[in-house]
């Protein structure tokens, strides 16, 4: 059978792997790792491995709809033209506003600032990375004066030390992760600490963890600062030449470290001592961050921090060193080198300066410039909800489940009274409040380039034809813009022409005085665009640059007098201020290994969904203790905002009075997870970027008197769900797994799950099974067509016991001997088809007993071994370090049998 091979980039994380997509003449696509990509190197994590299985067309918009209307392109956009210029004329130019998303392509992006900065006259346009990288980008400008990441990862594989703050870069950014576990395997002494109050899987691997208290980083690194000046160490010579405000910033730093350092951050002093002397004696550091740091009320101040000890020391611009801001979504930077954000211009100019807005505006050859600052995430959403921003175009995020206060962003949204979304999915959270829903590309079909992490910019090619009806984002931006009469800047044929541009805004009057430079790509043809192979920025002239650039080698910064600048940060007071007797908790959010964000793609994944497959809270057993909490119960987790309802995770991963909670569920596949519900708008002063990791909130146990785990052939709509307070359900093979609990009692809630979920045709075989216990509160049932399992549910008045890797291949066997279907019942797997425990593997479905018994009785100590015996952990490498936390547990403990976490309730 004829193949064709197409080389593009992965649309989850920041690292920007290369993908070769491979399709056959049938239209079936299978991915691997690009052996020649400069990031991965054929490398893939478990999302990026999945990534064919999220190209299926079940749940896609593939209709552009007016008021829940179907309605042709045509239509839908002259409503959409005609609906914002008459709102512009009404209520002027900040009455309407953008919010995208840092997953667009560099084309789309240009092309939505242009039209609103230079068309509408306003800057309200931004992005979910003020969600994501905000405080970055402000503390490099403060810094540097520009917003430059100036490391690459080679540097992370040269270095002798690597810091890892607020970043769970095993589970995040896997495959970087995993070149930093190659270096270390060839080069033991390559020593990682990971800072983090939680002891993530990344800690787990890590050489020594510091549990700080959260938002204690500013008093980390500020201590750090004076320790290395006490012990010699900073750079009189750099600093000199380079360096402004050395003085002041550490005047302050050791003002602040005088008090008891350890004791404020929770930590052992001997540890925080340890900490200190390892920084002291490795000049090669790298300090790489991620949310943790940027996602809080001090995300701006801790990120300059981190930076002041690298200018200190000149441990910045050089191989195996530099403070390295690791990005989140795929094109997070390629949204800040078109300025697609509120508080920039383009091409890193800056929207306050007088001569940038000019030479904006001459090149766009527009009728207005933007010259303020438009409203950030937050503002602008509570803008919609006071009624001053009266049209809003939300493309490619879902705000209603991931901006804080995620209940008001709903409630604007439903009296705005223009709400226009894109997206390729039918039905998220966002597109419910709607007006005009507009069906974009996917990854698969559309064709762009995206910035990573180091500054590599790769194309994103289509591997198949669009579906009909579907857009590229860029396109429908253009065409709405066309309409409104605007069509001297927006009559692109191809993504190309709007690449050429963007490259040529870059160049224009730039002469070195601004980083973002890539003239040389403006003259590109289209065949050469569209065999554009990743480059790195700066390209202003010659051949594209294959190899990462450093910044600052020569120490040239992009400030007035060309030096960096140290900033004098005061420190914030370690935990949370905000904690009462209502609200006695400190709560963490963040992400889980195999899930992205709202789960739009990777939450329709069966095997995504193994490893784990409900929305949970984690607790410290002494916590759960204090609140009557065991594991497996389901819990409230409240703030003044609002409440959810999660499954307990005890664990000791958690320091007590933190807990830990994924943000994302949404009300698609749970009853009430939504994480930013709980989450207030308090907001970095500098940045604007919302505090996600620091909310007080409550638990309690919700007493539930019924459990139930129910498998079955279809999805149930969330509307004939009311009374079941809590469900949750994820894809399994040919189905859907649901898990729930509620307030009726057992024989009550076996009645509506069967009204629910009985098949309604007569084809029901009669040979169905039930096994009742009504004194024991405990009701099953399995349903069968011909040999197909229907339905299988299970409830009890407490969490039903069973193992879900066995029973989540239910629906896929063969159940026409009848003799074996009581096993079903039981609970149990046949002899021949043992029970793996939790799958911990995504890629090969291994589990934990099953790792278990290697290391007990095949004496597989080391993740090599158990790799060679089980493949466990030999193709993404994501779960290497839950494998390595299996082998040091069990080696404690090698009679007795491992426990797996709760949450994934084996
Ligand atoms: N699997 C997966 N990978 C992803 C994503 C995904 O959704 N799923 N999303 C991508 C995106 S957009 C992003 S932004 C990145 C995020 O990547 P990360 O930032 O690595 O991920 P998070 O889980 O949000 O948070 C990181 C850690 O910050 C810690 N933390 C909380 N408070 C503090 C604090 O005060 N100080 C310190 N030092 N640490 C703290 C948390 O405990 C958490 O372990 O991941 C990207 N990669
Ligand atoms: N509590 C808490 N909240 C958080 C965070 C946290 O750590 N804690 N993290 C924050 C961070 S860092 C981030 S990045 C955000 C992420 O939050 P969101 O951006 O809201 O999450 P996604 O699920 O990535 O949303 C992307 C949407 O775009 C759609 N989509 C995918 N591809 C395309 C395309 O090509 N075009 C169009 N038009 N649509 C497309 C998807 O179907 C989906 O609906 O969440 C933030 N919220
Ligand atoms: S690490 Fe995984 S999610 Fe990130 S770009 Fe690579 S394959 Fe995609
Ligand atoms: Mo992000």
């Amino acid at each position: 059978m004829n193949t064709q091979q197409v080389q593009t980039t992965c649309p989850y994380c920041g690292v920007g792997c290369g993908v070769v997509a491979t399709v056959d003449e049938a239209g079936s696509v299978a991915v691997a790792g690009d052996t020649h990509h400069p990031a991965n190197l054929g490398k893939l994590c478990s999302k990026g491995s999945a990534l064919a299985e999220t190209l299926t067309l079940k749940h896609r918009l593939l209709q552009p709809l007016v008021n829940e209307q179907p309605v042709s392109w045509f239509e839908a956009l002259d409503h959409v033209a005609s609906a914002l210029t008459q709102t512009l004329a009404t209520h002027g130019p900040d009455s309407v506003a953008f919010y995208v998303s840092g997953q667009l392509l560099t084309e789309d992006y240009y092309v939505i600032n242009k039209l609103t900065k230079g068309w509408f006259g306003t800057a309200n346009i931004d992005s979910n990375s003020r969600l994501c990288m905000a405080s970055s980008v402000t503390g490099h400008k403060r810094a540097f004066g520009s917003d430059t990441v100036p490391g690459c990862y080679e540097d992370l594989e040269q270095a002798d030390l690597i810091l890892l703050v607020g970043s769970n870069l095993a589970w995040c950014h896997p495959v970087l992760y995993q070149r930093i576990m190659a270096e270390k395997q060839r080069r033991p002494a390559l020593f990682i600490i990971a800072i983090d109050p939680r002891r993530t899987a990344t800690a787990d691997m890590a050489d020594m963890h510091l549990p700080i208290q959260p938002d204690g980083d500013t008093l980390l690194f500020n201590a750090l600062l004076a320790y290395l000046f006490e012990q010699g160490l900073c750079d009189e010579n750099y600093i000199q030449t380079h360096v402004g405000d050395f003085e002041n910033t550490l005047v302050q730093a050791q003002s602040d470290s005088a008090c008891e350092v350890a004791e404020q951050l929770g930590l052992e002093p001997a540890l925080l001592q340890a900490f200190f002397e390892k920084v002291a004696s490795h000049s090669r550091t790298v300090t790489l961050y991620s949310q943790g740091v940027n996602q809080s009320s001090s995300g701006t101040d801790k990120v300059n921090t981190i930076i002041n000890t690298h200018l200190a020391t000149g441990r910045i611009g050089v191989p195996g060193c530099g403070p390295f801001s690791i990005t989140g979504q795929p094109n997070a930077m390629g949204g800040r080198e078109v300025g697609g954000l509120a508080t920039m211009l383009a091409a890193h100019m800056e929207l306050h300066d007088q001569q940038h807005q000019r030479l904006v505006q001459n090149f766009w050859q527009s009728p207005h410039i933007a010259s303020k600052p438009g409203l950030c995430a937050v503002d602008m959403f509570e803008a919609v909800n006071n009624g001053s921003i009266k049209a809003i175009w939300i493309i490619g995020t879902n705000p209603v489940d991931s901006v804080p206060d995620a209940n008001r962003v709903a409630r604007a949204l439903d009296a705005c009274p223009l709400v226009i979304v894109s997206d390729v999915c039918a039905n998220t959270d966002t597109a419910a409040y709607a007006n005009v829903l507009l069906p974009a590309q996917p990854w698969g079909e559309k064709d762009g380039t995206v910035t990573n992490s180091e500054r590599c910019i790769s194309r994103q090619r289509a591997i198949r034809k669009p579906v009909d009806n579907v857009r590229p984002d860029w396109w429908i931006v253009s065409a709405v813009a066309c309409r409104m009469g605007f069509t001297a800047g927006f009559t692109y044929q191809c993504a190309a022409d709007i690449f050429r541009e963007h490259a040529a805004l870059s160049a224009k009057d730039n002469d070195g005085t601004r980083d973002f430079d890539i003239g040389a790509a403006a003259s590109l043809s289209n065949i050469q665009y569209d065999n554009l192979a990743p480059f790195y920025w700066p390209w202003k002239s010659g051949n594209a640059p294959s190899k990462p650039i450093r910044f600052f080698a020569s120490g040239h910064f992009f400030t007035a007098d060309g030096k960096a600048c140290m900033k004098p940060v005061k420190a914030a007071t370690p935990g949370n201020a905000s904690l009462s007797n209502h609200y006695p908790m400190m709560l963490n959010t963040g992400r889980i290994r195999d899930q992205w964000h709202t789960m739009t793609r990777t939450g329709f994944s069966p095997r995504l969904s193994t490893h784990l497959g409900e929305p949970f809270v984690e607790i410290h057993p002494q916590d759960a203790l204090i609140h009557g909490i065991q594991d497996a119960d389901i819990v409230s987790v409240g703030s003044p905002l609002g409440s959810t309802l999660l499954r307990a995770s005890l664990s000791n991963r958690q320091t007590p009075g933190q807990v830990y909670a994924p943000m994302h569920w949404t009300d698609v596949f749970a009853s009430r997870a939504r994480v930013d519900t709980l989450i207030s708008s308090v907001t970095d002063p500098y940045s604007r970027q919302p505090a996600s990791k620091n909310q007080a909130v409550f638990i309690q146990r919700y007493e539930a008197r019924s459990f139930a785990y129910v498998l079955h052939r279809r999805a149930v709509a969330r509307q004939l769900l009311p009374d079941i307070q809590y469900w949750s359900k994820s894809p399994v093979e040919n189905g859907w797994r649901y898990e729930m609990a509620s307030a009726l009692d057992p024989h009550a809630l076996q009645a509506l799950i069967t009204s629910l979920f009985s098949a309604s045709d007569n084809t029901v075989d009669d040979q169905s099974l039930s096994c009742d216990d009504e004194a024991a509160g405990k009701f099953k049932r399995a349903q069968f067509i011909g040999s197909q399992l229907q339905t299988l549910a299970i409830v009890a008045n407490e969490p039903v016991e069973l193992s879900r890797s066995w029973a989540q291949q239910l629906l896929t066997e063969n159940w026409a001997d009848k003799s074996q279907r009581y096993r079903l019942l039981a609970g149990r797997a046949s002899a021949d088809q043992p029970d793996k425990g939790a799958i911990v593997c995504s890629c090969f479905n291994v589990g934990t007993t099953q790792i278990e018994e290697a290391i007990e009785h095949h004496h597989c100590h080391t993740v090599s071994a158990i790799g060679e015996r089980l493949q466990a952990g030999t193709n993404c490498g994501s779960c290497r370090s839950e494998l390595q936390g299996i082998v040091n547990r069990c080696s404690h403990t090698l009679n007795r049998k491992c426990t797996t976490s709760p949450s994934r309730m084996t």
